[in-house]
């Protein structure tokens, strides 16, 4: 046992004092019709839960991951393994999300760094087959390692470009083997820094190419899930091509890859690309490409991507109001988040997925409350009333011209103004039913 003295994580409701139960997450409680825990289905992330020791620009890290065995070595993969099924077993956690790199470390020969991962995943998979914690995704980092530093499809070396193929190959294997639903492409570093020496049509298209194989590849090895592009507007980079949502859509189906993938939105990224979470969820729910989301939260006044544990519950309302209307995920939510610097206890690690999950359990609770009242949704379909009936009704069926809507407008004299958007009103009204 690596988390001694931390028992299993209960449900002991709001008035709770405990810090180590959950307050509001009730994995068995229904909620429209479904167990919390189907509408959730949490993932803890490989890297910042048993990788990441909270080091920054401006010093190393505070927190030991070491958990009993030597960093670098294979003993410390299955230490990391070992923690990491106590962990979710622990606090309820179903799925996780890795890169190849976090759970192996990685050798100077890619023949010597696979067969770790043969090994490493072969022990995981016994893990998994006893507790029936799965993967939700996984995915290669293609932007850790110096060669990656153009990128790897936006690369300028073909010798790199091919030793991520490799890396994808092999972390598609994994996936595979270890039940993921979905396979991640972050872009990384697909991106440019300065285009006096970038030739970006090439680049866009190398990068849909690498995907293009990959899928192949994936559908040869049976993979059923889902291929994701989780979209982020820089950072690393200046400039990525995955942008945002809208972007990141065009660009599959520019390139015929929408058929095979969907996104991963993630919440800091979309308030990087100056978005709100749940503007993204909704673009890419509206084009029938919202997959599976990365929960976390930046911080406002540093713009940059913190990935700090959710605890903003109004934001949460709005993301769960917005996956509840697209009929759920058929990825999860991963915690793509990291216990700030100076939390570095065994301790701060349980107590920030509690955050997290209560955090979205209340966001899923206030979400269908929002939907059971039925205000909200019966105030947006009245605003188009318009569109429901004469000529109104014609530009819905798609049945008129720019000439009939011309002579329509002729007979209008002056339109009248759109009735109210009633923005405070339905504001209000939001804090009432949240906060009743
Ligand atoms: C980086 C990020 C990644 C992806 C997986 O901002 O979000 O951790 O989720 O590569
Ligand atoms: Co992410």
């Amino acid at each position: 046992m690596i988390f001694k003295g931390i028992e299993k994580i209960g449900y002991e409701g709001r008035e709770s004092k405990n810090p180590l139960a959950f307050k509001f997450y009730d994995a068995e409680r229904v909620v429209l019709g479904k167990k919390m825990k189907e509408h959730l289905p949490f993932a803890m992330a490989w890297w910042h839960n048993l990788c990441a020791c909270g080091a920054d620009m401006f010093g190393s890290g505070t927190a030991d991951k070491s958990f009993g065995a030597t960093p670098g070595t294979m003993a410390h993969a299955r230490a990391k393994a070992d923690a990491g099924f106590e962990f979710m077993q622990k606090t309820g956690l179903e799925y996780f999300c890795f890169h190849d790199v976090d759970l192996v470390p990685e050798a100077d020969d890619i023949k010597e760094t696979n067969k770790r991962l043969d090994e490493i995943s072969a022990y995981i998979l016994k893990k998994s087959e006893e507790t029936g914690i799965k993967c939700l995704w996984g995915t290669a980092n293609l932007f850790g390692n110096p060669r990656y530093m153009n990128g790897a499809g936006s690369t300028n070396s073909a010798d790199v470009y091919a030793f991520a193929a490799a890396q994808i190959k092999k972390a598609l294997d994994v996936t595979v083997m270890l039940g993921g639903r979905g396979y991640v492409f972050w872009g990384g570093r697909e991106g440019y820094e300065t285009l006096l020496n970038t030739d970006m049509k090439r680049e866009r298209e190398n990068i849909a190419y690498l995907m293009h194989m990959a899928v192949d590849y994936g559908r040869s090895i049976g993979f059923k899930g889902d291929f994701y592009i989780e979209p982020k507007p820089r950072e690393p980079m200046t400039h990525q091509y995955d942008f945002d949502a809208a972007t990141a859509i065009g660009f599959l189906r520019e390139f015929g890859l929408d058929k095979d993938f969907k996104l991963n939105i993630e919440a800091n990224h979309a308030t990087l690309a100056g978005h709100t979470f749940e503007h993204e969820l909704r673009t890419a729910a509206i084009s029938g490409m919202l997959g599976s989301v990365d929960v976390n939260q930046g911080i406002a006044q540093l713009g940059w991507d913190t990935d700090c544990f959710p605890c903003d519950v109004p934001s949460a309302t709005r993301a769960m109001y917005e996956i509840l209307r697209a009929g759920g995920l058929t990825g999860g939510l991963n915690f793509d988040a990291k216990t700030r610097r100076s939390s570095y206890t065994y301790e701060d690690m349980f107590k920030a997925y509690i955050l997290g999950m209560d955090t979205f359990a209340l966001g899923l609770m206030k979400a269908a409350a929002i939907i059971e009242d039925g205000r909200l949704d019966a105030f947006v379909r009245d605003r188009y009333a318009s569109f429901g009936e004469g000529m109104g009704r014609k530009i819905t069926e798609r049945k008129t011209s720019l000439k009939e809507l011309a002579a329509y407008a002729d007979s209008l004299g002056r339109p009248a103004l759109p009735s109210s958007g009633n923005e405070e009103g339905l504001e209000a009204m939001i804090n009432a039913i949240m906060y009743s």
